[in-house]
């Protein structure tokens, strides 16, 4: 299935039902007083998050929705009944703003549950218009609309940490040995298409298509997936060790975060060197001299050595306790 994160909806919330005209008919007492009762109101809209970050492709054949309508009252003052709520499942981490008014929301916590349109009043019915002078009145309301709106819906991943980096750099291999994920692993660019997450004790890390020169501007895959990464608290950034020039792989793709957002930009970076087994020592040893001289924390990973690999994970999940005291 297409992994889709952005669409448009087009949202209505329900109607309210009329009032209606009736009076009393009893036996001996032809002319009751009036029992028109009101109308329901119309359902609301509501958006809820929930923990699945596939669940927009589910609405890519339709984008039209609607809360039910308020039903008309009807005699012996009787209430028509409310309209059912609509409640729209989006995965969590959606982006919602309402294209109309630009009212935002935000849906960061799993299960939470946002009003976003307000159902229509029911109309009332004839017996509230009766008084001492008019006994037999005839007077209604009809329901009122609901509101409705256009929406864009946005999905921005929620994950502890974002891996990041030039296509081919070995993040999707990296994501697999940190976690339990199985993204596809290719000896090409552009092998993920769509970003993948994966869980470390719980923790949520989050591989997104490879970035190239550009990408800010909107080139190739990764800016679309930028955004993914905007909430992470930690930006590991992925730089294979087979370039010809690790320093301009590891500035060009710090141009395209910093031109792309400036909280991206100021966001924690880890580096890694991955593919360290490619090189001799001495390589690596200059490499991490450069980058400890910028005051970079620096991590080399292998997948071929496990131990490398366990150093990176103990080293993320003691620093991310650290963001939750
Ligand atoms: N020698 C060696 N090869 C590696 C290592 N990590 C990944 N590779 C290889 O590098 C290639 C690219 O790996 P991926 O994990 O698909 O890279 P990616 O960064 O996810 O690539 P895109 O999704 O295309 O951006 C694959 O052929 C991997 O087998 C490593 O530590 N050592
Ligand atoms: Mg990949």
């Amino acid at each position: 299935m297409k992994f889709v994160d952005e669409l448009k909806f087009n949202i209505r919330a329900g109607r309210g039902g009329d009032g209606v005209v009736q009076f009393h008919r009893e036996k001996f007492k032809p002319r009751g007083g009036p029992s028109g009762g009101d109308g329901g109101n119309g359902g609301d809209v509501f958006v809820r998050a929930v923990r699945d970050s596939s669940l927009l492709s589910k609405y890519a054949n339709n984008q039209n929705f609607a809360a039910e309508n308020g039903v008309a009252g009807s005699k012996n003052s009787m209430h028509g009944r409310n309209g059912e709520d609509l409640i729209i499942d989006l995965p969590l981490g959606s982006f919602v703003t309402n294209l109309d008014t630009e009212e935002t929301f935000d849906l960061i916590n799993d299960g939470e549950s946002v009003l976003i349109l307000k159902g229509g009043h029911g109309g009332l019915g004839n017996e509230h218009f009766k008084s001492s002078v008019n006994r037999t009145p005839q007077e209604f309301t009809r329901g009122k609309v609901g509101q409705n709106a256009r929406f864009s819906i946005e999905l921005r991943i929620i994950a502890d940490a974002g891996l990041m980096g030039l296509p081919n750099a070995g993040k999707s291999s990296l994501l697999n040995e940190l976690t339990n994920a199985n993204s596809k692993v290719g000896d090409y660019e552009f092998t993920t298409l769509s970003p993948h997450l994966g869980a470390m004790y719980g923790y949520i890390l989050a591989d997104i298509p490879g970035l190239i020169e550009g990408a800010s501007d909107g080139k190739g895959l990764g800016h679309k997936f930028l955004r993914h990464i905007l909430r992470t608290k930690i930006l590991l950034h992925c730089v294979s060790m087979e370039n010809e020039d690790v320093m301009e792989s590891y500035n060009l793709i710090r141009r395209e975060i910093t031109d792309y957002s400036e909280e991206l930009g100021d966001k924690l970076e880890i580096v890694v060197l991955t593919k360290s087994d490619l090189v001799e020592k001495s390589e690596l040893t200059a490499i991490l001299k450069k980058f400890k001289a910028m005051k970079k924390e620096v991590y080399v990973t292998s997948v071929y050595d496990d131990e490398s690999v366990k150093n990176l994970r103990d080293f993320l999940i003691k620093k991310f306790k650290t963001f939750e005291v």
